[in-house]
């Protein structure tokens, strides 16, 4: 068994609940400014999750949901520019400090870095988005902590393909055995496992009931020392909150 060398991160839902009160907002956002009338409600955004990707999210809608609306020639163009206004609106929202981090996100990778640990981002959504969460919400500098950034359309297959994750790892000269990654949602592990990397978990209010067969633990939240987790699946070895000994652990196997 290799050592562990990495700990490579999904972002959304997994660093910061970013979806419901983040994403789906900027995206209404964007909908109304560009004189739609789509709005996606808490429920309906739970559905359209299945698709990872803003733009690819929104071709979905209109392939799935809105089959209707009477598309503009250029379909492409016009959900890149919607997308781009998205975009806009949610870095506000995070400059705003309107999204905080997960419970022991900062704990945990303050303790990685100081173990050594190198430290990737693996996330199909947009750069920009990345960089704003980890500068308003971790430290004006965190960029400089992540030895790479993979995100958005760098790979032209978003997860739950593997591809996010094997181009982080090609970048780091890192075979799978020498990292874990960290997600939230089914797609996310289908991504990483079929990228080779064991898998912990924690869960959020639109996936605790997803599939996450091949997990090295499944926890409703990453935990700290006052604010405990529950193991939904897995063994914590009396753990109560996710610290770098336990992550060394579930690496183990
Ligand atoms: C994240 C996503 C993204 C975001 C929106 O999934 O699916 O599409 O919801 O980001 P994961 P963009 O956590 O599995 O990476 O609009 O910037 O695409
Ligand atoms: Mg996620």
């Amino acid at each position: 068994m290799s050592s562990l060398k990495a700990l490579l991160f999904d972002v959304d839902g997994t660093l910061a609940d970013t979806e419901r009160d983040g994403h789906r907002v900027a995206f209404n956002r964007a909908f109304a400014e560009a004189g739609l009338d789509w709005d996606w409600s808490a429920t309906l955004y739970g559905k359209l999750l299945a698709v990872t990707g803003g733009k690819e999210r929104i071709r979905h809608y209109l392939d799935t949901y809105n089959t209707s609306f009477k598309r503009p020639l250029d379909l492409d163009d016009f959900i890149a520019g919607l997308h781009k206004a998205k975009t806009v609106h949610y870095v506000q929202m995070l400059s705003e400090g309107l999204i905080p981090l997960r419970p022991g996100v900062k704990r945990l990778i303050n303790e990685a870095r100081a173990a050594g640990l190198r430290l990737a981002v693996a996330t199909t959504t947009t750069p920009e988005n990345v960089s704003a969460l980890l500068e308003n919400a971790l430290a004006p500098d965190a960029m400089s902590w992540f030895e790479v950034i993979a995100a958005g359309d760098v790979v032209p297959a978003k997860k739950p393909a593997p591809d996010i994750y094997s181009w982080a790892m090609e970048r780091m000269a890192l075979s799978p055995a020498e990292c874990i990654a960290f997600e939230d949602s089914q797609n996310g592990i289908r991504s990483s496992r079929a990228a080779g990397l064991k898998t912990i978990i924690a869960v959020n209010g639109y996936t605790h009931d997803e599939d996450f067969t091949g997990a090295e633990i499944v926890l409703d939240h990453w935990g700290e020392a006052a604010q405990p987790f529950s193991v939904l699946q897995g063994d914590a070895r009396g753990a109560s909150y996710l610290d770098l000994a336990l992550v060394q652990r579930l690496h183990q196997g």
